[in-house]
This record gives structure tokens, C-alpha cells and sequence, in this order.
């Protein structure tokens, strides 16, 4: 079972646990998502159910992705805000992630965000990066998850502005607000959300008929098809491994004179065991491989990825 650990940064109010909710008990009939400890899920029915929006999030709960019956993989989700970049904790658990998920409030961003706000994050993952590049760890994908995006709807509509342009717009904004998405070494994928068409008022209750998600799956899909594909490259580094071993032993037994009983033995019972484990990693390559291509046709085209600071067009979520 893979277990992808996600840090969801967010400025407080941002909208973190909302989302959670949501991605909670996203399905597309095929795909689908559910948190088996009932947390997000719970908050999800209390806001589908009586117009309840959730008051605090769990610190840390599973979202678990599955195809059909099939677990493809956990997504274990801290919800965290943006902490002091130079606290060495922090930066130590944000580099200790699998993925981040950098959250932006989309009614900030269409009133035009804060000074200082989105920096202080861009710090923080950069320096977390910079940790795991000393030590020679790959850079975690970023989602930047634009939240609200009711919001930016409404302020389009206000000003006679295409929605359509509006968001491409916003989307288009992110790699200015959020510099590290250019990084070199890191792919990005920037995601506008909303879980309802609540407006700008802080209520604690909504309408429930107001509760509208759209653009949930997308940053599950692309985390997960990200890390199952890095999983499948090292899958493919170990078959070579492997083999290469095998032949090894092979040309020494080839060239063992007849009397080196014992090392033959030794040889040949080191052959059979890198076959086997050379079947069972070939076996976990398939099932990975199997999944990233459901993950990469169900995200194919439909959001801007980044790899290293360039769009590209496919969505396909390929470690590289
Ligand atoms: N318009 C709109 N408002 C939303 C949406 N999602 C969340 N909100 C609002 O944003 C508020 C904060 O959302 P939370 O999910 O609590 O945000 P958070 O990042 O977890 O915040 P804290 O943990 O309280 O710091 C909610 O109470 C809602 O009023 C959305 O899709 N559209
Ligand atoms: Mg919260």
C-alpha cells in the first residue's frame, strides 16, 4: 500500500478543512475518494446534510484514492499554515513531505492578495526544498490550489469580465505570486477549487443547496499518479539491479570448474532468488504502471502542469 504524505499550506481561513471535506467523498464512478477515520467525511455530511461548514480540521487524517475496489494509494494530509520560513522545524516537516499543497484563497487573489503573504510560503517550500536537494532527495511536487473560486466569479461578474478569462488570468498569475512553481527541478500543477458557491460572508452555516464542488479530484489524481510513476521508475532501476546481478552469477557459474561444488550452490541459489525478486518487483511494476495510466487519462489536459517552469499540456503526472 503507498502512503503519499501531503502537507496542505495555508494561510488560516484559506480554506484547508473545507477543501478536505470535500475531497472526502469526491467520485467520478470510477475513481473516488473516501477518509476511513469518518473526520473530513463527517464534516462532509454535516455540510451536505445542515449547511455546516467545519470548524476545525483534523491535524492529520487519510484520504484513501481507489479504482473501483482497489486502493491505489493513501494520501495522508497534514493541514498546516505557513510557519516562521526560517523555523527549522517547520522547514524540516515541510521537506519530510511527499507532495505540498500550497492553498491560495481565491477571494484574495481577486481582490489582489496582501503583500508578504504568498512570499513567506514561497520561502518556506524553498527552503524545504533546499534541504532535501543537500541531501540529494528528489524536489516533491507542488499543487498550488486556488480556493473560493465562487469568489473570483463574483468579483468577474461584477466588473462585466469573462469567467473564463478571469481564471485563466488568476491561473496564469501563480508562477508571479509563487516563484518556486518555476523551479528547475520541481512540477507544479496549479488547480482553481471550490467546495460551494458561498460568497464572501463568513458564515457558519450555508444554504446547502449552495454547496456546489467543483475541480476536486485533480490535485488527488495528479499527487498520487506522481508518486506511484516516481515508484515505477524505481521499480524499473531494481530490474536492471537484478538482472545485472543475474548475469553476474551467471558467466561466474559458466566459467566454475566441475569440482567448486559448494560455490555452485551458492551461485545458483543466488540466481534463483534474484528471479524471483526480479518476478515480484516486474509484477509491482505492472500493477503501478496499470494505475498511473488510469490516474494520467483522468487528469490528461484537463489543468496547467508545470515542469521545471515550463507548461506543458498533457496533465500526465510522470515523476521526472
Ligand atoms: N466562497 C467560498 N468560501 C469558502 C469555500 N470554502 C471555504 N470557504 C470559506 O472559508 C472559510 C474558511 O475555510 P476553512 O476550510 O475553515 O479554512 P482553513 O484554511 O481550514 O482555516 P483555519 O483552519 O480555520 O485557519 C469557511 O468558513 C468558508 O466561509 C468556497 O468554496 N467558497
Ligand atoms: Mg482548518
Amino acid at each position: 500500500m503507498t502512503t503519499i504524505g501531503v502537507t496542505v499550506l495555508g494561510p488560516p481561513g484559506s480554506g484547508r478543512t473545507t477543501l478536505m471535506a470535500a475531497m472526502s467523498a469526491w467520485s467520478d464512478g470510477r475513481l473516488s475518494t473516501s477518509d476511513p477515520g469518518g473526520g473530513p467525511h463527517a464534516a462532509w455530511r454535516a455540510l451536505t446534510a445542515h449547511g455546516l461548514l467545519p470548524r476545525e480540521g483534523a491535524p492529520v487524517h487519510d484520504l484513501v484514492l481507489r479504482d473501483g475496489d482497489e486502493v491505489v494509494a493513501v494520501l495522508r494530509c497534514a493541514e498546516v499554515s505557513p510557519a516562521d520560513p526560517a523555523d527549522p522545524a517547520a522547514v524540516a516537516r515541510v521537506a519530510a513531505s511527499d507532495a505540498v499543497h500550497l492553498v491560495l484563497d481565491g477571494g484574495l487573489l481577486a481582490a489582489g492578495p496582501p503583500d508578504g503573504l504568498f512570499e513567506y510560503m514561497t520561502a518556506l517550500v524553498r527552503r524545504a526544498l533546499d534541504v532535501r536537494r543537500g541531501v540529494g532527495r528528489p524536489a516533491f511536487p507542488v499543487v498550488v490550489l486556488i480556493s473560493k473560486t465562487d469568489l473570483i466569479v463574483g468579483a468577474a461578474d461584477a466588473a462585466g469580465v469573462s469567467h473564463e478569462e478571469r481564471l485563466a488570468e488568476v491561473v496564469e498569475a501563480v508562477p508571479g505570486l509563487l516563484p518556486v512553481v518555476r523551479d528547475e527541478d520541481v512540477t507544479a500543477m496549479v488547480c482553481p477549487v471550490q467546495v460551494g458557491w458561498f460568497g464572501a460572508a463568513r458564515e457558519a452555516r450555508v444554504d446547502p443547496a449552495r454547496v456546489h464542488p467543483h475541480g476536486l479530484d485533480q490535485a488527488v489524481v495528479f499527487t498520487a499518479g506522481y508518486h506511484l510513476a516516481q515508484e515505477e521508475s524505481r521499480c524499473g532501476a531494481e530490474l536492471r539491479a537484478l538482472a545485472a546481478a543475474v548475469e553476474v552469477r551467471q558467466d561466474e557459474l559458466a566459467g566454475l570448474g566441475r569440482h567448486r561444488r559448494g560455490r555452485r550452490r551458492e551461485l545458483e541459489s543466488a540466481v534463483s532468488a534474484a528471479v524471483a525478486g526480479y518476478a515480484r518487483v516486474e509484477e509491482l511494476r505492472k500493477t503501478l504502471r496499470r494505475r498511473t495510466d488510469v490516474l494520467s487519462a483522468a487528469l490528461a489536459g484537463h489543468v496547467p502542469v508545470l515542469r521545471h517552469g515550463h507548461p506543458i499540456n498533457t496533465g500526465a503526472p510522470r515523476a521526472g
